[in-house]
């Protein structure tokens, strides 16, 4: 059977991100026998699609949807209307079945698959609901489950079935799914369950080192929601590519606790270059209502060991959850100061996701009633309101000039943004801006 997969996802910012997840389903279908080629909306116009679709064939398209929206307030942007014109574009030109999945998808099953008017759709991991493509599965939502991921690979001829991945200089790699954190926003659980699921280190470690030989790829980022969410398991990869005869060089997200720092010796040997510690805030009443495993001393206890390491660091914060006021807010800046990231990553105001404790504390509170849409970007913010959060949180930020707002413009249309990503294409955006 020939299967298209489509990455939707045209986001420049704060990078083009490599379509890891349509690449891990297309080779779990080549797996089991399809012909499949990826196409990336980044590089196609509704013509060149046409052309791809006649030359190709497919008998069944899967669309990859991998965010709804920005999920930053006040810029705030829906991808929607795009995702939906996709959807029409390829009705006109093919019958093949459309079937979406994807993050964005995985957390609005319904409403997308009415809003899109695709034929089905995969909510959760797709390697697991192969039936949606292959089988005789008449469901309309196929849900994926969370299987063991010891099977799951990155296509080893990725240049055959995706030949624009050269595209992307930094390349997804994932060693676990699973986060068991009760951060009280977050869409982790939900999208990945809570149980820790690991991938063999040594074929982590494999896959980077093939990358390397066969097609020179030296800039990974870790994609698992926290790549320290089980430690053992990250020292465990990391001494794997440590112990690699090349030289890479990769981001990851981290919590900002961790067990001994020498283990950031450890990273910076296996080529971490930059860690994103999600650390939300620096006031103890905000960690602690955010449900946030780890207190101000770990922040600072994680930022020293890393700066000791030589790694650069950012701190990704988040303003606005139950309990903010100008204290707090003024708390966070200054342990941000003690800190001494290279970057701080600021949203003002907490996307509200179905299915998290954020959700039933906003219908509690009166912000969002009983069955209202969450699609169309919502946000919590504290009884200050929006207009106060950013003015507080903008005060603070004056002269310190290592503070970044995703939501403040629409950075992906600023011609700054281009020239700056035309010159440094590889790496965070907050490296490159600190440079
Ligand atoms: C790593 C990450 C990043 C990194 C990416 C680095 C890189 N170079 O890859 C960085 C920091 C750059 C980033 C940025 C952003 N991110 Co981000 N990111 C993630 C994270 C943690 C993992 C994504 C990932 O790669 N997963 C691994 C792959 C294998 O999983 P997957 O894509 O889900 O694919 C699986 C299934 O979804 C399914 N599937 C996927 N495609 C398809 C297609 C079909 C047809 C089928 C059947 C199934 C299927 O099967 C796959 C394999 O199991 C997710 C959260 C999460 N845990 O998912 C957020 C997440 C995707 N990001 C999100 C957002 C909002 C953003 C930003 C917009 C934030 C911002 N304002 O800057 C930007 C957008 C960047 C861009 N250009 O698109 C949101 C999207 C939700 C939403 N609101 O729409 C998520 C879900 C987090 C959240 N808030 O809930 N992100």
């Amino acid at each position: 059977m020939r299967i298209l997969l489509i990455s939707a996802n045209t986001e420049p910012f704060p990078d083009a991100v490599f379509p890891l997840g349509a690449v891990l389903v297309g080779n779990a279908l080549r797996t089991a026998g399809a012909e499949v080629r990826i196409l990336d909306m980044r590089r196609h116009s509704p013509l060149s699609l046409r052309n791809e679709l006649a030359a190709f064939s497919p008998e069944r398209i899967g669309i990859s949807l991998r965010n709804a929206d920005n999920a930053a307030y006040p810029a705030t942007r829906s991808y929607l209307s795009a995702y939906t014109a996709l959807v029409r574009s390829l009705r006109e030109f093919t019958g093949a079945p459309v079937i979406l999945g994807g993050p964005a998808f995985s957390l609005f099953p319904e409403e997308m698959l009415h809003r899109l008017g695709a034929d089905s759709g995969v909510r959760g991991e797709g390697e697991c609901a192969l039936s949606a493509f292959l089988g005789p599965s008449r469901e309309r939502i196929v849900t994926g489950g969370f299987p063991d991921i010891d099977d799951i690979a990155f296509p080893p001829g990725i240049d055959t079935m995706f030949p624009g991945f050269r595209a992307y200089r930094t390349i997804g790699i994932q060693t676990a799914r699973g986060c068991p954190n009760r951060c009280i926003y977050c869409t982790y659980p939900v999208l990945e369950g809570r149980k820790r699921r690991h991938r063999r280190p040594e074929a982590v470690a494999a896959e980077i080192d093939l990358l390397y030989r066969r097609f020179g790829i030296r800039d990974f980022f870790i994609v698992d929601s926290l790549f320290n969410a089980d430690e053992e398991h990250m020292i465990a990869v990391a001494e794997r590519i440590a112990s690699l005869d090349i030289r890479i060089r990769f981001s990851c997200y981290l919590k900002p606790r961790v067990s001994d720092p020498s283990i950031f010796r450890l990273l910076k040997r296996s080529g971490c270059a930059a860690v994103d510690f999600g650390t939300d805030s620096g006031s103890p009443a905000l960690l602690a209502s955010l449900g946030k495993p780890f207190s101000r001393d770990d922040i600072l206890r994680a930022s020293r060991a890393c700066t000791e390491a030589g790694i650069d660091f950012c701190h990704s914060l988040l303003f606005g959850g139950p309990g903010e006021t100008p204290e707090t807010i003024s708390e966070t800046a200054e342990l941000m100061d003690e800190a001494g990231p290279k970057a701080v990553i600021a949203m003002t105001g907490v996307r509200i996701y179905p299915g998290t404790e954020i959700a039933r504390i906003a219908a509690d509170e009166g912000i969002v009633a009983e069955g209202d849409s969450l699609l169309a970007p919502r946000f919590y913010f504290p009884p200050m309101g929006p207009y106060s959060l950013l003015r507080y949180v903008h005060e603070r930020a004056q002269g310190r000039r290592n503070w970044f707002f995703p939501g403040k413009r629409d950075w992906g249309s600023a011609i700054g943004f281009k020239v700056l990503r035309f010159l440094y294409r590889k790496g965070p955006l907050w490296r490159i801006l600190r440079r």
